[in-house]
């Protein structure tokens, strides 16, 4: 006799039945969930937000960085930011999965505009005859905002 008072056989069969059902019940909430996450644009607002983040403090004191090359990198950071605005209001409320696929273009559109100031920044940090402060060099970086 088991706890529960029924034969040990019994009390399997029951447990049997339920793993059963719950397996049942639990595949078309699993299949939804897949089919959600692949249209999750939060996910991808998420990527490119920290994508921007991460340019954004890249360029915190980097006042000793020409003018006309901090206006080109927060050029790009501005679209990329742009982007992601109308990538979060698509994705606020989704009428359709075209709305959410929508939302991921623009999201991922944003993400491709913070890397590429990242790539440009990174550019820009290459050493330069002259520019003073852009240098950069193993045992450390000349810029306190670099990270990397
Ligand atoms: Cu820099």
């Amino acid at each position: 006799m088991s706890p529960s008072g029924l034969p040990r056989e019994d009390t399997m069969g029951i447990l049997l039945t339920l793993l059963v059902f719950v397996g049942l019940a639990a595949m078309p909430a699993i299949t939804l969930a897949q089919a959600a996450r692949d249209l999750d644009c939060a996910m991808h607002i998420k990527a490119a937000q920290s994508a921007i983040d991460k340019v954004t403090d890249d360029m915190k004191g980097m006042e000793k960085m020409p003018k006309d090359q901090v206006g080109n990198v927060n050029t790009l950071l501005r679209d990329a930011k742009e982007l992601v605005g109308v990538a979060q209001q698509a994705c606020n409320k989704p009428k359709n999965d075209y709305d959410a696929a929508r939302a991921i273009a623009k999201a991922e559109a944003a993400r491709g505009s913070a890397e590429a100031a990242d790539i440009l920044h990174w550019h820009y940090m290459k050493p330069m005859p002259g520019m003073k402060g852009m240098t950069s060099d193993k045992s450390g970086m000349d810029m306190p905002g670099m990270k990397k």
